[in-house]
């Protein structure tokens, strides 16, 4: 059947009979594309029947579909002229894991962050109806999603404006783990109420016999409507903050949900929410029993589930452990996820100290905020996040950390370019926006012991910090000496006189290599590592600049306000004279998807390229 489907001009001529089996076909497909090239399964493989109802009964361009994270995407890709592309997905220069306006007109916003599409699809909405034009528009929202502030502050806007537009809210009951909080629990008595599928439908075959439908008409349906719930549930969330709620419906009837959506289309006078009930990983045994681990998963074997590459240890991984380690000795650490409890590496913590462990949705700002008052009663709070969803934090690091110096212990997970994620998840400016705050300190070790030897030293400063690491493994390279960390004091690793390289974080293992194959060149290169990239240790490189006069920097973050920019200023301010410098790093752009060594060889961060570009600036200086 998928042959037979190009676009969803296709789908709409097929049968249920015909849609079901497409259905089963677009599973297969999505299976042999993820397990060979990675990628989001579980939530793809959850959202295949609403998926193909969307487009059986909307009409994309005109209509508008706003998906939620955008993780879930890959299906409405295969229905909307990309299915032979999605052989490409998440490589470089291929088809995108998320939706991308520059890559269809079907994808009418770019998502990658949670809780954006409410927002998004309001103003949608709002444009749509400014300029006096009729088309439907959709936000597609997971129940994890629901769980961001940003969701419910465009619910609370939505419900009370009364613009026509639909939410679909995908309840899986899971975020990437079992989805948590206040909101869940009425879900989950929602989900419980089947009834409402049955009084749904029967209302729909009212709607269709009553040939022209008015506004009147379609009050008087949810009129009884609400009546029939108010006596099962006594207060009605959704209705009662403005939206006429529809369901819960089976996720994984096509008819069902296409009769539901063709209901939602003849409310005009409300914003609706159809509550849609999924599994995630539907169809593939084993995600379906693991969904978590195939939330995004690397390419596995179809067989048996089990991934193709050897995952060996990773920063997320020393992290967690050794955070463990530290709280069996001081009770008053505690840690903080935002619905990251596997991928950031807390699920040892989660054990071993449930009192202490706190995931609290998908909600960062909450997150930052609660770590806040939690310091200034004496707690020692822990949060790890990936660098970019740290974004969304800022205002509470700068106004409920920073301003009133709280001791904050900030990890930033995947910092530094992840990859086949792209744009939305480099975590390439996190230490441009961080460095801009007066109180932080920011650190960033050069390999697993230093990460370990950094928590060690924080825990005891009692200031607001900042660590930040990458994704996956360290850099392999022999480090002589572990250094004690002192409070901005960089660490000298090999002693030169023609050039200092600086380094901070993942690329102080390549300073060191490069350092080594210059000395076979007969250049002597001194090595730093910088360690603190704020306050940053300016007596021991204005030093070994002074002595070399030539210089080189070496991030894995943005050009802008990053190490090579503290080292440009430090030259500046203190006024060292006929110095050489260059800094290597990320430029002032969006970052595309790729594997990081692609993404590291095109922007000039790989070893021979800096060697090369060494050797050159020192031959145009003789
Ligand atoms: C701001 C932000 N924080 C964290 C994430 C990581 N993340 C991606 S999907 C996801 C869970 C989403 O759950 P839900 O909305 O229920 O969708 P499902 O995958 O279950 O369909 C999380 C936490 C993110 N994309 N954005």
């Amino acid at each position: 059947m998928l042959e037979k489907i190009n676009n969803s001009e296709d789908l709409k001529k097929l049968n249920i009979e015909e849609k079901n089996e497409l259905a089963e076909d677009i599973r297969k497909y999505i299976l042999e594309i993820v397990s060979e090239n990675g990628g989001h399964l579980a939530s793809n493989l959850g959202v295949v029947e609403l998926t193909i109802a969307l487009h059986s009964v909307f009409n994309l361009p005109e209509d508008k579909i706003v998906w939620d994270v955008g993780h879930q995407t890959y299906v409405h890709k295969i229905l909307t002229g990309r299915k032979e592309q999605l052989k490409t997905l998440r490589k470089l220069g291929g088809i995108a894991g998320f939706p991308k306006r520059n890559e269809s007109e079907a994808d009418c916003f770019n998502t990658g962050h949670s809780s954006t599409s409410i927002s998004a699809a309001l103003g949608i909405a709002r444009a749509r109806d400014l300029k006096g034009e009729k088309n439907s528009v959709l936000a597609v929202i997971g129940d994890g999603a629901l769980t961001g502030g940003m969701a419910l502050e465009a619910l609370n806007d939505v419900g009370y404006s009364k613009t026509r537009m639909t939410i679909i809210l995908n309840d899986n009951e899971m975020s990437i783990s079992k989805n948590i909080g206040g909101l869940n629990m009425l879900l989950s008595k929602l989900r419980t109420k089947r009834t409402y599928t049955k009084s749904n439908i029967s209302l729909k075959n009212i709607v269709n016999k009553v040939p022209i439908l008015g506004k009147p008409t379609v009050r008087v349906i949810q009129k009884v409507k609400r009546s029939i719930k108010q006596l099962i549930i006594p207060k009605m969330f959704f209705e009662d903050i403005g939206f006429t709620y529809l369901g819960p419906v089976d996720g994984h009837n096509i008819q069902e949900l296409e009769n539901i959506l063709e209901l939602s289309k003849q409310v005009i006078d409300k914003p609706v929410i159809i509550h849609v009930l999924t599994k995630k990983g539907k169809g593939y045994k084993i995600a379906e029993e693991n969904p978590d681990k195939f939330h995004a998963t690397s390419p596995f074997v179809l067989e048996t589930g089990k991934s193709k590459k050897q995952k060996g240890k990773d920063y997320s991984r020393v992290f967690g452990d050794k955070l463990v380690e530290l709280a069996e000795e001081n009770e008053k650490i505690v840690a903080i996820t935002a619905s990251m409890k596997d991928g950031t590496g807390l699920t040892r913590f989660s054990k071993e100290f449930p009192n202490r462990f706190f995931d609290i949705g998908i909600a960062e700002q909450h997150a930052l905020g609660l770590a806040a008052g939690m310091a200034s009663q004496g707690i020692i709070p822990v949060v790890p996040i990936y660098s970019s969803f740290y974004q969304r934090a800022y205002d509470q690091v700068i106004h409920d950390i920073a301003l009133q110096n709280l001791p904050v212990i900030m990890c930033v997970d995947r910092a530094g370019a992840v990859g086949a994620d792209g744009e939305t998840h480099q975590g390439l400016l996190d230490m441009a926006f961080f460095r801009l705050v007066p109180n932080l300190t920011i650190l960033a070790p050069k390999d697993f012991k230093e990460l370990e030897d950094m928590l060690e030293f924080v825990v005891k400063l009692n200031k607001p910090v900042v660590i930040r690491y990458p994704r996956g493994g360290e850099e392999k390279a022999l480090f002589e000496k572990h250094e004690e960390i002192e409070e901005g004091k960089a660490e000298i690793l090999k002693e030169g006189k023609a050039i200092t390289i600086i380094a901070i974080g993942k690329f102080v293992a390549r300073a060191m290599k490069i350092a080594k194959k210059l000395e076979e060149k007969n250049i002597d290169a001194e090595v730093i590592n910088a360690r603190f990239l704020k306050p940053l240790d300016e007596k021991t490189i204005k030093e070994s600049i002074e002595k070399t006069k030539n210089v080189i920097t070496i991030e894995d973050g943005t050009i802008i306000n990053g190490l090579g920019t503290a080292v440009k200023e430090l030259i500046v301010d203190k006024k060292l004279q006929n110095i050489n410098i260059r800094a290597f790093s990320y430029p002032d752009k969006f970052i595309e998807h790729g594997s990081v060594d692609e993404l590291e060889k095109i922007y000039g961060l790989d070893e021979e390229n800096i060697e090369k570009e060494i050797e050159k600036m020192l031959e145009t200086q003789n």
